[in-house]
């Protein structure tokens, strides 16, 4: 695949409910001007949707899967099994359990198929999308620059003393 098309990122959620946490990853990569698309995959409820998004993923000229779930979290863990593009997977917080079920679903990846993943909620989905801008600009340059601007500005806001 040439480096060009290189710049675009899926952001998969399990239900239309992870959206008010997966919403953040979209704006994050919006800010970097990040090409993505958004989807409802779930690996229970829509598996033949799962397999062909996931066998598709590389066709599709995706650089990077997002994948929000919640719960007994396996989308990220299945797409991260039929596709070799890196997967970043966000626990959502479940109502039950505050998110540790899909957290350790989704960190307790048995060794051979790995899934990045990041916190719980929100602080997770931005950091998400951060990462995978970071990913991208490995090979594009104004996404690095875009960063680097974001860091330093980021550290300029962290004043040296409390108020
Ligand atoms: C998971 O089940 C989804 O990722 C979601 O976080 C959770 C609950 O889904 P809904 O019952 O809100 O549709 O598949």
């Amino acid at each position: 695949m040439s480096s060009k098309k290189l710049n675009k990122v899926a952001i998969i959620m399990g239900s239309q409910s992870d959206y008010s946490t997966m919403k953040y990853s979209k704006k994050v990569l919006q800010s970097f001007s990040i090409k993505c698309d958004v989807k409802i995959v779930s690996a229970h409820r829509t598996p033949k949707r799962m397999f062909e998004f996931a066998k598709n993923a590389e066709r599709n000229n995706y650089s990077v899967i997002i994948a929000g779930a919640g719960g007994s979290a396996h989308l990220p863990g299945m797409v991260a099994s039929l596709t070799s593009i890196p997967v970043i997977g966000v626990p959502i917080e479940s109502k039950k359990l505050k998110g540790m079920d899909s957290l350790l679903s989704i960190v307790q990846m048995p060794k051979g198929i790995p899934v990045g993943t990041v916190a719980i909620g929100k602080d997770g989905a931005i950091n998400a999308g951060l990462y995978a801008a970071s990913i991208i600009g490995l090979q594009n340059k104004k996404v690095k620059n875009s960063l680097l601007k974001f860091r330093l500005k980021q550290s300029k806001s962290v004043k040296k003393k409390p108020k």
